[in-house]
């Protein structure tokens, strides 16, 4: 019987005794205004009905709740609050029950908390990943869940987001029962049945034992509080949950709350917090495109991969991860055999590490098959070539892809840079030819570029989106330049730190300054870890259009030249004690610097880590506005994306054009009029940058269009 539908949001039915409550604000049943203010009157209402002897909290969908609505950040928020809608579910004095299905995270599950038991089916998600979003749990979560489960197990959840299985939550305390059927009315109704038959009363979080020994809990805290310390990445809020646990153990619960409450308003008006957010809603955005909301994907049951080096290793082990069989081709036996030992190494470490059992390696690697002949590739839906940089050789591999794949098979080419509308004129069918650039380690690197050369259909594109999903990639759509959109703009900020190098910063206070940014690693760490030569031979690839006006700092040549390509030879901009990875100054790459300068005339200058900071970034967000201005990029925040998931850029900040806009664009636009002084040729303000400034506009305003 429906005995009342409040805001939509949320309905309520009485089943008997039973008032069965039910989220349903798709997608996600996120708690927003209309959510809260349903569940508080759902609760009333409980209370004020003789015949209602129990309430059960359910999720419509898939979901339970998937937390606080993400898009009212920022905004004026309606209320009633979300902590005091979960004091009222708490308070209630008639028995609550959650049951739970799918995701029951953040503000969701602090619901589930406030309600008096809880049941979660097998398949649901439980965990409080607020931390990930630049915030604590603000809804009694703090209070509630080490009352519940303990400091250990709550800091764990809280400081790591991690989600835990209903079997998991079971085993932690944070859920009572685990049923055996997935039909969580039926076995939720079921529960709250027998809980009325026992007569059982509200039994409240607020009172759980989980702090009882004030000591035990305090030296917990004390030895969590020390290793989040030296781990947070610059992150704010892992302290301010610690904080936030503190007054859980040392203060009354309402006291603890108010804490909460004041922690949790610093967070959310922190940059962090909105760095963060706009790192999970563009994460989800760079799949919403023309091409995706065009065509449908084709189907990909089998993928093939020509090249077993490096990246068509990398690339075949994330396929075969995905659970798809891979056809190898290889131009011989021997190097076959090479590319197949090439992917069993990367299973073999699991192996070796206990992280995967050698039956479990034997079912993925009976999932490849290696041939030296293009015809083995007649039956793939899809093929990525993944062989040497050089377009001679990528044709004449694309030509026998012409001649060997069925009708409606995608072609794709793994290049980094190559012209892909020119490879794909040579086939006869380049509506079906794209770009799929993956990153090293293929199989670990999030980010796939997905460049789009001009003929490519939209079945196509979306094929190569479908491709990103099964291998649990982050796709970010590029189309057709020198070095897409990640290579493109890291040559430009690349030149812009050897420049400050020349100039007199030395490459490990650069680095050094970057790794204070945020950043995983500096831009001399990053060329020692990915081998100097790579780089080299770029430079010497564009040595032929560079215009001789343009400066062109030449010590990265020099180290090369000597053979110091970093890590693998022990050398580089740092050099490297005997297999370590920790690179320290090296004396000698002072010396070449200073010679290097003095052969270009330049009279060393000191630069704060701030100078160093505003001319990295200013080179950084002047070519992605230019990737942005040229269409390469469709929006800023797939300049994001790429950056965050390819790059190391730091996710807090949200990537480096969330970042100009927090900074602000005039004032970015001014370092660089600034920067041109010195040099006009290098420092040219993108039209794009100017045009925003003058209209007041941000980056984001062009996400909108999303
Ligand atoms: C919090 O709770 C604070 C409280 O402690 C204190 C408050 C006082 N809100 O991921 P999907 C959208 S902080 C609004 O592709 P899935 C998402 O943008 C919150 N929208 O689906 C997307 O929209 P679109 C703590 C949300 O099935 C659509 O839903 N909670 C929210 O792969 C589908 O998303 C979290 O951090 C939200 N909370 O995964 C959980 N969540 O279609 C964050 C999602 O327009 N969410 N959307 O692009 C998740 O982890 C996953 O979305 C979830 C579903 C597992 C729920």
């Amino acid at each position: 019987m429906n005995i009342e539908s409040q805001t939509g949001a949320v309905t309520c039915e009485r089943r008997g005794k039973i008032l069965v409550v039910t989220i349903d604000n798709a997608p996600v049943n996120a708690l927003n205004s209309a959510v809260r203010r349903g569940l508080t009157e759902a609760i009333e209402k409980a209370e004020s009905d003789d015949q209602v002897e129990a309430v059960m909290l359910i999720g419509a969908g898939r979901n339970f709740i998937g937390g606080a609505d993400i898009r009212e950040f920022g905004k004026p928020s309606l209320p009633p609050t979300l902590p005091e809608v979960c004091n009222r579910i708490e308070a209630c004095s008639k028995p609550v029950v959650a049951a739970i299905h799918g995701a029951a995270l953040g503000g969701g599950l602090e619901v589930a908390l406030a309600a008096h038991y809880r049941l979660a089916v097998a398949g649901a998600k439980l965990g409080l990943p607020e931390v990930e979003l630049g915030l604590l749990p603000g809804a009694g979560g703090t209070q509630r869940t080490p009352r519940l489960i303990g400091v250990r197990a709550a800091l764990d959840l809280m400081t790591t987001g991690c989600r835990v299985d209903a079997k998991q939550a079971r085993e932690l305390g944070l859920v009572d029962r685990v049923p055996a059927s997935e039909d969580t009315l039926a076995e939720g109704l079921a529960y709250t049945q027998e809980l009325l038959a026992l007569k059982a009363r509200p039994r409240r979080t607020c009172d759980a034992a989980g702090l009882a020994d004030k000591a035990a809990a305090a030296a917990e805290l004390e030895a969590a509080h020390n290793s989040i310390l030296g781990n947070t990445r610059g992150l704010v809020s892992p302290l301010k949950i610690v904080e936030a646990v503190r007054a859980a153990l040392e203060h009354s619960f309402e006291e603890g709350l108010r804490i909460e409450r004041k922690l949790f308003l610093e967070c959310m008006e922190s940059s962090q917090r909105a760095g963060l957010v706009h790192a999970f809603m563009a994460e989800r955005d760079v799949w919403k495109l023309p091409e995706t909301r065009q065509a449908a994907p084709r189907r990909i049951d089998q993928v093939g991969i020509v090249g077993g080096g490096t990246m068509g290793a990398g690339i075949a082990v994330a396929v075969l991860d995905a659970g798809l069989p891979v056809v190898m081709i290889e131009r011989d036996e021997a190097s076959l055999a090479r590319g197949r030992a090439n992917i069993e190494k990367v299973y073999d470490r699991l192996v070796e590490r206990g992280r995967m059992s050698a039956d479990a390696k034997a079912t993925v690697m009976a999932r490849w098959s290696g041939s030296t002949r293009y015809e083995s590739l007649a039956e793939v839906d899809l093929v990525i070539e993944a062989v040497f940089e050089d377009i001679a050789i990528k044709q004449e591999v694309f030509a026998q892809f012409d001649r060997v794949l069925k009708p409606g098979a995608t072609l794709a080419t793994n290049t980094s840079y190559l012209d892909i509308d020119a490879l794909a004129a040579t086939t006869s069918r380049p509506q079906d030819v794209i770009g799929l650039h993956f990153f090293s380690p293929a199989n670990i690197m999030k980010l796939l570029e997905i460049v789009v050369p001009s003929k490519a259909s939209a079945e196509v594109v979306a094929t190569a989106f479908e491709l990103a999903k099964k291998l649990r990639k982050v796709p970010v759509r590029a189309g057709v330049c020198d070095g897409f959109i990640g290579n493109r703009i890291l040559a430009v900020y690349r030149a812009a730190a050897d420049a400050m190098m020349e100039d007199g910063a030395s490459p490990w206070q650069i680095d050094k300054a970057l790794r204070d940014f945020g950043f995983a690693m500096g831009p001399f760490q990053v060329t020692d870890l990915a081998g100097g030569d790579i780089g080299w031979a770029t430079r010497k690839r564009r040595a032929v259009t560079r215009d001789p006006e343009d400066r062109y700092v030449q010590i990265g040549d020099r180290l090369c030249e000597r053979g110091w390509f970093g890590q693998k030879t022990g050398r580089g901009y740092y050099v490297y004690a005997s297999g370590s990875r920790e690179g320290t100054p090296d004396p000698e790459v002072e010396a070449i610097i200073d010679e290097e300068r003095r052969r270009a005339g330049v009279t060393p200058r000191d630069f704060s880590d701030d100078e160093i900071i505003r001319r990295y970034m200013a080179a950084m967000i002047n070519e992605g506005a230019n990737v942005v201005h040229e269409g390469i990029a469709l929006r800023p925040l797939d300049v994001d994306v790429a950056f965050v998931h390819g790059y190391g850029f730091p996710r807090f900040r949200g990537g480096p054009m969330k970042y100009a806009d927090t900074v602000g664009l005039g004032s970015v636009l001014d370092d660089i009029r600034r920067f041109a002084n010195e040099d006009p040729r290098f420092w040219r303000p993108s039209p794009l940058l100017v045009e925003l400034v003058e209209r007041g506009a941000d980056f984001a305003s062009l996400n909108q269009h999303a």
